[in-house]
């Protein structure tokens, strides 16, 4: 008798320290996610610099992206504002890491580069089992590659994080109406991406 309800007591417990457990837990990560991003942004200060960025194998690829705020279907919804240029490191590959994001993104102004924003890019591919997310956020995609500067066939998800320059959409939007292109002799407007099925996804 005294045996089943000692059991029964310990199994209770266990339940609410399971519970206090995972009601911490997701607490925890909201800040660890917020600890995490200001360690980034540490990190990457050094890039500011766009000198030590391409020293760092992050090359750039010359045109200021951005976006009309046009919609299409089956395409992306990118609100209207730019991204800015992007300086791609194909030297950083695999899982998504969310130390080194594999591309940087820059803001022309007043002649010089200002560094905006990171950005991570991660191809589909046949061993894609589900949509990748860094900091509780899902990445976007999958769509095809960014033409002209991207081939299409490149399909991928990604994902933003406007770590130096506030964007009022959000830190993890695409597009940042704050970030111009104007009077960058590469400006780029580009055409919303195709989206793509998931991969394993029904087809509908
Ligand atoms: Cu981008």
């Amino acid at each position: 008798m005294f045996r089943k309800s000692l059991a029964k007591y310990v199994a209770m417990s266990i339940l609410s320290l399971a519970c206090i457990g995972s009601t911490l837990g997701q607490a925890a990560s909201g800040d660890d996610f917020k600890a995490q991003i200001e360690t980034l942004r540490k990190s990457l200060e050094k890039y500011q610099d766009y000198k030590v960025a391409v020293r760092d194998l992050y090359l750039s690829t010359v045109a200021c992206v951005h976006y009309s705020g046009e919609k299409i279907e089956h395409h992306m919804e990118y609100a209207k504002g730019a991204m800015g240029v992007h300086f791609v490191n194909l030297t950083v590959m695999g899982p998504p890491d969310p130390a080194k994001p594999n591309v940087l993104i820059y803001e022309p102004s007043g002649g010089k580069l200002r560094l905006v924003a990171v950005e991570w890019l991660v191809p589909l591919t046949a061993d894609t089992k589900e949509r990748p997310s860094l900091f509780g956020e899902k990445f976007l995609g999958p769509m095809e590659g960014h033409e002209p500067l991207i081939p299409k066939e490149f399909v991928h998800y990604d994902l933003h994080a406007w770590l130096f320059k506030d964007n009022p959409l959000g830190m993890f939007a695409p597009t940042n109406p704050n970030v111009s292109c104007d009077g960058f002799d590469f400006a780029l407007l580009e055409k919303p991406t195709k989206m793509m099925p998931e991969r394993g996804a029904s087809a509908h």
